[in-house]
């Protein structure tokens, strides 16, 4: 067992909205969110107030502790008033991304068994139709007006004070993002109040290094844990500000760096990629950017000094999981040891175990192994899904990651492989079993299994092996799961084949595919 190498702290014993806006009071004219796209700037001031406001509405709209409402709503500063608000109430936001399908929304709000949507108007129609698929929801609240729907406007109309909720930060969940885990199919994760401000305490605590000078970029999306807790609690419980974009366009995220002189950027691989690559980057000027923050997928050491070189700026990796809220390991921002590669040690108050999976035996010294999490981060479980959790976590508080890593000499870790199904496709998860489901419903297929494969500018990319039961093309099949998923989760790649690999319990060998597949790149 590894423990952290920084000090333990005390995690405050708080729900997360009071411990987000514990400065706001004192920077109530200092701008907390601007939109990039449309100038809309929210102070810290009328952030808070409209928390307390919507908290207000969604009472009278009979939102309790417990309820849990959907956020489906891209990066604009009115999302962080709505998860706020929620929050405040002891309700539980569930966030989803706002380009997947109805059918996908549908499917995550009846698993969550969510009350209310929430939602823009360009996303009312879609959000109907997956409220028609999850019956509990029982109302629509809109970011303008549409028929059928109600304003979000009037939720502003209820007062300013909120009831007092009895909150119980280490038993009450506070958020329930989506994550497909080790297996399977996506999962509510139940972070517990705890759970969130424990890890931007974690954070603070190593040092990830934004202060209230910041200006931070907010270009990934608020509804996954990276964005939701690292970029957007982690700027608020500073007192930085944010920019916000709705969606990534290269040309429109660089004159945004450039125009308001952004500090701070939380990127995903594919972005540094673009930064450190794409000749566009040289028209503008980025010298206002100081650090730039990879996580969500693996960052190669190379392509962090070649981002670093070309800006003159910090390339800096984290790691962790949905499961973890994120953050488990951070690359410290005042090592002069600058080593891309790595994700860096245990941030404070984390203790790791790296795991031979088949016997649960701690690996010797200097050997790769399933890396397990144990610290206040931690989901509670997975909601409704007593197996799913049973099978990551133990008794004593282990979580097994489903990551391969090793640690060197001096405590800081490598993420080099993956023992669990997951493709992460631009550092968004896709779920084998999901398109494994979708393709199965398809009667010329006989049997499937799903795999990533590595891709240049994607990281991973989904590919199908497929048992035919007549004509079949792989463009067919590509075009078969194209109309049913988003467009992130797409299959890229086909393979007919005469049978899946399967273990003698009929479990599909996807690491002889993973490893056949290996062996084709490098021969
Ligand atoms: C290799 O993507 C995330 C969390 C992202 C994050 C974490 C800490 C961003 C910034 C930060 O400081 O969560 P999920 O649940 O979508 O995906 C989790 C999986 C991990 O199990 C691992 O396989 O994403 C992969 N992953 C990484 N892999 C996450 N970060 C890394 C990384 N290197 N740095």
């Amino acid at each position: 067992m590894y423990q952290s190498p920084y000090p333990s702290i005390e995690i405050p014993d708080t729900p997360l909205v009071p411990y987000v806006f514990q400065r706001a009071a004192a920077l109530a004219d200092k701008p907390a969110l601007i939109c990039g796209a449309s100038g809309r700037q929210l102070t810290y001031g009328q952030l808070e107030k409209a928390i307390r406001q919507v908290a207000c509405g969604l009472h009278a709209h009979g939102i309790r502790k417990g309820d849990v409402v959907g956020l489906v709503c891209p990066n604009v500063p009115d999302f962080a008033v709505v998860f706020y608000a929620v929050t405040t109430l002891g309700a539980i936001c569930s966030t989803v991304n706002p380009i997947a399908t109805a059918e996908e929304i549908g499917a995550q709000f009846a698993d969550s068994e969510a009350v209310m949507l929430v939602t823009i108007p360009d996303l009312f129609e879609k959000c109907s139709a997956a409220a028609r698929l999850a019956s509990t929801v029982r109302e629509i609240v809109v970011m303008g007006e549409v028929d059928g729907s109600t304003p979000y406007a009037t939720l502003f109309t209820h007062g300013d004070a909120p009831p007092h909720v009895d909150i119980n930060p280490a038993v009450d969940v506070c958020v329930l993002p989506y994550s497909s885990g080790t297996s399977g199919i996506p999962k509510g994760v139940m972070l517990t109040h705890r759970n969130l401000v424990a890890n931007l305490a974690q954070c603070s605590a190593v040092g990830v290094g934004v202060n209230e000078q910041d200006v931070l970029l907010g270009v990934l999306p608020f509804f996954h844990i990276y964005g939701m807790v690292v970029i957007m609690g982690g700027a608020l419980v500073q007192g930085a500000t944010i920019v916000s974009l709705p969606r990534f366009e290269l040309e429109q995220f660089l004159s945004v760096i450039q125009t308001r002189r952004i500090t701070y950027a939380n990127l995903v691989p594919p972005i540094v990629l673009a930064l450190a690559k794409h000749p566009l980057v040289a028209s503008y000027d980025l010298s206002s950017l100081r650090m730039i923050l990879s996580g969500a997928a693996p960052l190669g050491a190379e392509l962090a000094d070649a981002c670093a070189a070309r800006l003159g700026c910090m390339v800096r990796q984290g790691y962790g999981l949905t499961e973890t809220s994120p953050v488990t390991h951070f690359h410290p921002l005042e090592s002069d040891v600058v080593d891309g590669g790595s994700v860096g040690p245990a941030i404070a108050n984390t203790e790791c175990r790296l795991v031979d999976p088949a016997t649960s035996d701690d690996v010797a010294e200097g050997e790769r192994g399933e890396l397990w999490i144990r610290g206040p981060q931690v989901m509670k479980g997975y909601f409704n899904k007593p197996e799913a959790t049973a099978a990551c976590m133990t008794d004593d508080g282990w979580f097994k990651t489903g990551d391969v890593a090793v640690i060197d000499g001096r405590g800081w870790y490598s993420i080099v492989d993956r023992v669990k199904e997951l493709i992460k496709y631009k550092g968004l998860q896709v779920a084998p079993a999901e398109l494994e489901a979708v393709l199965l419903s398809n009667p010329l297929i006989a049997d499937v299994a799903v795999i990533p494969v590595p891709d240049v500018e994607a990281g991973e990319v989904p590919k199908a092996f497929v048992v035919a039961r007549g004509e079949l093309s792989a463009d067919q099949v590509m075009a078969f799961v194209a109309e049913r998923v988003s467009p992130y989760k797409k299959v890229r790649q086909v393979e007919f084949v005469e049978a899946i690999p399967k273990s003698p319990s009929g479990k599909i060998l996807r690491r002889l595919l993973v490893d056949r597949e290996r062996a084709k790149q490098q021969s």
